[in-house]
């Protein structure tokens, strides 16, 4: 291979991309050519790793990793390429010297939103860790045209745009117009002697995308592979020359609407028919690609658990089961017994939820329309599981078609060699409630790997104060080795570290202020105690309680001013799913409460609420540096990990939180002094189910109580007296995620941590020290405990030591 000559300087070659790619001149280049620019220039010095890492993934042939995806959440992209590649000197220089901000230049890319939160930030946080960590993989998802909606509000209201990140020239990506699959859908199966043949009525067909994806200074590079829908016939020329032109347009458009849009929804089930058809698109599309790939090298189709390990993030890809049985029988001549168990033996399968609305179900009947040989292949799993359960003589009662519905998790599980949770907690609990039945029959198939960040993005990138400092403190390994912040745990006793550490604080807090102040117009001290929740709107994370606090922490203020208040910034992000109205009138409620309360002259400073619309990944990247508190208050036993919480802790926050998901393990890690846990634990909380009447508890709450009653008579709605009525209505009827149990013990929390942060000190002892123990968070970790206990990978870097 020829090799490109990266011995310009990235400044020529922004020069060259400038004028030869993109067609301008330095004094017409708006921000917008210069990003294109830097990222064309950028992108050249990626190849070379890229094509290294492919050959030698080829040469050695060893076992290779497949992670599906329906989001792949990455954020922006090329500040993080310029970061890995250590070219950040360079290109400040190189731009400044036409007097362009490198800051500008990064912030002018639209974020890559395809995804809607955790499971999808979580997929790209693995992208990059298996690179950095040299494991030979691929990424494999859907190049939606449309990502997560943008959100505005409108008199508090949640409104929603689309999203249109392709709309400039997206140029990290290669289009392979070679790269095509067919994808069938309906039709008929006919039965041929022995095997069976799928007819289906429609086919569009699967193209690919390639990004490259480079670990730490480039040392690896793998791919995401993302599938674009295209038609077969890309048009129909009878209709057109009748003058017809919507008929014939009309293949194009059915068939592009499998990839035009995300669904915007998080931990609900989605259940549309179309839907459906993206999972198994793109699910169908990547075994085609990997088996494509593993045949031009191995001609025995029994190897292929041994160089393939294919892991299904959550049940959106699990059609991978019956789709890999079909192709081992249809296409390539196994029987059922053979395929099934080299398909046991190549899929992994992670649960990300335990919650009921979000634990996918089809309908027999859309099932068997829309994919007919995959619904006959079902039938047959579910004997084979159903042989499995008699052997296990544990008596219990498990399917996979139940009730007129195919279970997709119980599908998954049962397709799978190993199945993992996402926090110890969650673990327990999958063996405990939805897959009990499961465990018993398979006892040595559930296993946790407790989920990460990757400290790249999550402290390199967005936080230049914290980096220097650790820098100059502990040397650069961190970066790569995240328990080295170890290291600095002594240092939270030593005053002038502890200085320096808050310095970082307090200027990421003022940059954070400046932009407050430039998007929203709203003013806001430095010096508050900035605390924090950021997150999809959904009832079981309970923005609902923080507001309610907000509120009464606002009354008790009104009534004592001169008292020696905190003073707090309360910062709300985050989107609802445009269909789920109960979380939509939580953010009109929230931002009602912040109108009421920036308006007041009495509360002044010492209380702020910010609510800036459309957080996405770009707006966590200034706002986690800048936080003091990190709000994690789900009702126990039901946010399976998070990664927030992560984020924030590693930055140095120190969390208000449950014992729920991953904040168990930070507690465990950063120790009880040093984070305020409060509320229910999971095995209280269904305890405290039978006969729960939210009103009792209300009841026996005076500052609660004052806060409903305000709602009540709308003060936080002066006109509209009964705009929040439903949002009340709900906590009455069904509080399921029990805001009202928790509600006092979570404000008695919040008042422990005011005298914390009063104590500038010990508060910054506990900053410190939250960052220190937050090692084990790194998702390098939890790519490392992949590649040993469930894929048995290594990396190909190791080859060279
Ligand atoms: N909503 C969980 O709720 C978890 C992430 C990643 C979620 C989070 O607690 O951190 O996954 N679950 O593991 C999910 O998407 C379909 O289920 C999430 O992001």
């Amino acid at each position: 291979m020829k090799d490109f000559d990266a011995s310009g300087t990235l400044a020529s070659a922004i020069d060259f991309h400038l004028a030869h790619s993109v067609g301008k001149t330095p004094d017409s280049a708006s921000i917008t050519d210069w990003r294109l620019a830097l990222s064309r220039a950028v992108r050249d010095r990626l190849i070379t790793p890229w094509f290294d890492a492919t050959h030698q993934t080829y040469a050695k042939d060893r076992k290779r990793v497949y992670y599906l995806s329906m989001e792949f959440l990455l954020g922006r992209i090329l500040e993080d390429a310029v970061n890995n590649l250590g070219l950040e000197d360079e290109a400040k220089e190189a731009l400044a010297a036409y007097d362009v901000d490198f800051v500008d230049v990064v912030g002018d890319e639209p974020d890559a939103a395809l995804g809607n939160g955790g499971l999808g930030r979580l997929a790209a946080c693995f992208l990059d860790s298996l690179s950095c960590l040299g494991i030979p993989a691929h990424g494999y998802g859907i190049r939606y045209a449309h990502g997560l909606f943008r959100q505005s509000f409108e008199d508090g209201r949640q409104m929603e745009m689309a999203e249109d990140w392709l709309r400039h020239q997206h140029n990290w990506e290669f289009e392979r117009s070679e790269c095509l699959y067919d994808i069938g859908f309906g039709g008929q199966v006919t039965e041929n002697g022995k095997s069976a043949v799928w007819t289906p009525s429609d086919i569009v067909m699967a193209q690919a995308y390639d990004t490259p994806v480079p670990g730490w200074r480039a040392s690896w590079t793998n791919t995401l592979r993302l599938w674009s829908a295209k038609p077969r016939q890309i048009f129909d020329l009878d209709p057109f020359n009748r003058g017809e032109y919507m008929q014939a347009a009309a293949p194009e458009v059915l068939a592009e609407t499998i990839s035009r849009v995300l669904y915007p929804d998080d931990s609900t089930e989605i259940g549309k028919e179309l839907r459906l058809k993206q999972e198994f698109f793109f699910t169908s599309a990547s075994l085609q690609d990997l088996m494509r790939r593993f045949l031009a090298h191995n001609g025995d189709l029994r190897a292929l658990p041994s160089k393939v390990a294919i892991q299904m993030n959550d049940t959106h890809p699990a059609i991978a089961g019956p789709e890999l049985i079909r192709q081992l029988m249809d296409v390539h001549g196994l029987g059922f017994d053979a395929a099934f168990d080299i398909a046991q033996g190549t899929l992994h399968y992670t649960n990300h939820t335990l919650l009921p609305e979000a634990l996918e179900a089809w309908e027999v009947s859309l099932m068997g329309a829309i994919l007919p040989r995959h619904m006959q292949l079902i039938e047959r799993i579910d004997d084979r599981l159903a042989r499995d359960v008699k052997a296990s003589e544990t008596g219990v009662n498990t399917h996979i078609v139940d009730n007129g519905k195919v279970n997709m998790g119980t599908l998954a599980f049962t397709c799978a060699r190993k199945v993992n949770g996402v926090s110890a907690l969650h673990t327990n609990l999958m063996k405990q409630t939805v897959f009990s039945d499961l465990h018993a029959v398979y006892p040595d198939r559930i296993l946790n790997q407790t989920n990460g960040v990757t400290p790249r993005r999550w402290v390199h990138g967005c936080n230049p104060g914290l980096r220097n400092l650790l820098n100059d403190t502990i040397g650069t390994e961190w970066v790569r080795d995240l328990e080295q912040l170890k290291r600095i745990a002594p240092l939270a006793d030593d005053p002038d570290f502890c200085q320096r550490f808050m310095a970082v604080k307090q200027e990421n807090k003022r940059r954070l202020t400046d932009w407050v102040s430039d998007k929203l117009g709203v003013d806001i001290a430095p010096d508050a105690m900035f605390d924090i929740q950021i997150k999809r709107i959904h009832e079981y994370k309970r923005q609902l309680m923080n507001a309610l606090e907000t509120a009464a922490l606002a009354n008790a203020i009104r009534r004592d001013p001169g008292a020696a208040w905190t003073p707090r910034v309360k910062f709300f992000g985050g989107k609802a799913a445009p269909a789920y109205i109960d979380a939509k009138n939580i953010i009109r409620l929230i931002n009602d409460i912040a109108k009421s309360i920036n308006n007041d002259p009495v509360i002044g400073d010492r209380l702020k609420v910010v609510y800036p619309p459309n957080y996405n990944v770009s707006m966590a990247e200034i706002l986690i540096p800048a936080a003091d508190l990190s709000e994690q208050i789900s009702t126990a036993g039901k946010e399976a990990s998070g990664t927030g919480n992560m984020k924030f802790a590693l930055n140095g926050a120190v969390t208000i939180g449950t014992l729920d998901g991953a904040n168990v393990e930070i507690r465990d890690c950063v120790g009880d002094d040093n984070i305020y846990i409060f509320g229910m634990t999971a095995d209280q909380v269904e305890g405290a189910r039978e006969g729960y009447v939210t009103q009792n508890y209300i009841d026996q709450s005076p500052i609660l109580s004052e806060v409903i009653d305000q709602i009540r008579t709308g003060f936080y709605s002066p006109g509209d007296p009964t705009r929040h009525w439903p949002v009340l209505e709900k906590l009455l009827r069904d509080d399921y995620f029990m805001v009202a149990a928790d509600f006092d013990a979570y404000w008695d929390a919040q008042r422990k941590v005011d005298e914390g942060f009063a104590d500038s000190d010990g508060w910054a002892r506990m900053a410190v020290l939250n960052t220190a123990h937050s090692g084990w968070f790194s998702s390098d970790r939890t790519i490392q405990g992949y590649a040993d206990d469930i894929w048995g990978v290594s990396s190909l870097l190791e080859d060279d030591k």
